[in-house]
């Protein structure tokens, strides 16, 4: 069933947690959302008067299963080998992190380093998905958009490490992971800012494939991007000129139910973002991010979709970061039953319980791809330690549009190794 097919209403992929069942939230308490063990400031959701403009998204047939059908042979969602794949990446984003806090805080690092430990089936689910064509926009959470997309975990650590054997040779760091190669368009720091890019990038795919006549571009990009950002005027009009123009993106909205210090609902006058979708007339869909086998189905639909000329879709997954804002945020602010709910929904351990009750690995083939990972990603340290740094000279590249204007002397050298160009100002 196709995301724009109008049979199916929103009902019909429950919010998992606004029930009673919800283990961390009394009854008796207003409207919860999602785990949030905060209340909105605000009353009851807004019921429109009217229903909205389309009939919002369907999900794949295997999403309305319950879990017993889903555990039955015949309707599983993978094959050994797709498992396997889905283990390895989450596993390397995982440990790809967590190795990211020991050299953080070892002093290898500089700047702020955002990690993406608990929302691994997201970057997963959507991106092994890909071709190699298909373009990735990320946002200052992107080492794991990165790995997962095929840049090496060596270029992201030298990258991480200012070196210039890193993917962006040492100039972009943490938060501005790129690779021409791999179509990783861009980590981007303010929030919001590369929606408009990943726009861009799925009209190029758009007018090549139709202006261009090129018959094989049929490129989807994929945005990721939070919660917060969602309150964000950028979001709206890049919704908006993707639905006018039919361009072949997902906007993939990680609602980890924070941004920063500030809880989403309280926020947000309508918490719930696949709601948005409609509105600009493309299909909105709520997912569990915790689930990578759920959160692929509905990225096949939606990239299938975009794939097919048929535009985009707006997916909102349902997550949580397991690690404070950045690695200099303390994280006290958030409620310790919150976290020890959304701990108990680490989306490797489900994965992982999935295949093994289904017989698609054992424990050894899950050990053995966890040692391989420990070994690319200590191997990728040392190769990171052992990296030169950028020389001096690399200072301004990139940084200009016209570097002759300005970082390039009269000689042809950078002005910046010119010591009557530094003096008075910072130096460098
Ligand atoms: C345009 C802009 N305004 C403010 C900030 C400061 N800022 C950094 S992260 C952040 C919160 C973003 O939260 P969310 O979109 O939910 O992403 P998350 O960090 O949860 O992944 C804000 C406001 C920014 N980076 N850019
Ligand atoms: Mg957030």
């Amino acid at each position: 069933m196709s995301l724009s097919t109008p049979k199916v209403s929103a009902q019909l992929l429950p919010l998992p947690l606004r029930s009673n069942a919800n283990p961390i939230i009394p009854s008796s308490q207003f409207t919860p959302f999602f785990g949030s063990t905060l209340k909105s400031r605000f009353n009851a959701p807004i019921h429109l008067s009217s229903p909205p403009r389309s009939i919002v998204a369907s999900v794949s047939d295997a999403l309305k299963l319950n879990n017993n059908n889903l555990t039955s042979p015949s309707n599983l969602l993978i094959t050994k080998e797709e498992g396997l794949v889905l283990y390895e990446d989450m596993i390397l984003g995982r440990t790809f992190e967590d190795m990211c806090a020991q050299m953080y805080y070892r002093g290898k690092m500089f700047g702020f380093v955002h990690l993406y430990n608990g929302q691994e089936a997201i970057s997963t689910g959507f991106i092994k998905l890909l071709k190699k064509e298909d373009s990735v926009v990320s946002t200052y959470r992107d080492h794991v958009h990165a790995l997962s997309k095929g840049v090496p975990a060596r270029a992201v650590m030298s990258e991480l490490f200012g070196k210039a054997t890193g993917c962006c040779r040492g100039q972009g760091g943490s938060m501005h992971m790129f690779s021409k190669e791999h179509n990783v368009i861009g980590g981007f720091a303010f929030i919001g800012e590369g929606i408009p890019v990943a726009t861009g990038a799925a009209f190029s795919s758009k007018y090549r494939r139709e202006v261009l006549k090129e018959a094989d571009a049929d490129y989807v990009t994929l945005a990721f991007f939070g919660d917060g950002t969602c309150n964000n005027g950028q979001f709206y009009e890049c919704l908006n000129m993707a639905a006018l123009w039919k361009l072949p993106i997902v906007f993939v909205v990680e609602n980890n139910l924070w941004a920063i210090g500030m809880s989403h609902i309280r926020a947000t006058s309508d918490p719930e973002i696949w709601k948005k979708g409609p509105a600009f007339g493309m299909p909105g869909v709520h997912v569990d991010g915790m689930d990578v086998l759920k959160v692929r189905e509905v990225a096949k639909e939606a990239i299938g979709r975009a794939r097919r000329g048929e535009g985009p879709s707006l997916i909102e997954c349902e997550t949580y970061r397991f690690r404070g804002h950045s690695l200099a945020d303390p994280d006290e602010l958030r409620d310790p039953a919150e976290k020890a709910h959304y701990a108990g929904r680490d989306p490797i351990s489900t994965l992982k319980k999935y295949m093994l009750e289904n017989k698609l690995a054992s424990e050894q083939e899950l050990k053995t791809i966890e040692k391989k990972i420990d070994e690319i990603i200590e191997e990728a340290v040392e190769f990171a330690d052992e990296s030169p740094v950028p020389p001096r000279s690399q200072l301004l590249e990139n940084v200009f549009a016209d570097p002759k204007g300005f970082g390039i002397g009269p000689d042809g050298r950078y002005r910046c190794e010119d010591p009557k160009f530094t003096e008075g100002t910072a130096q460098v």
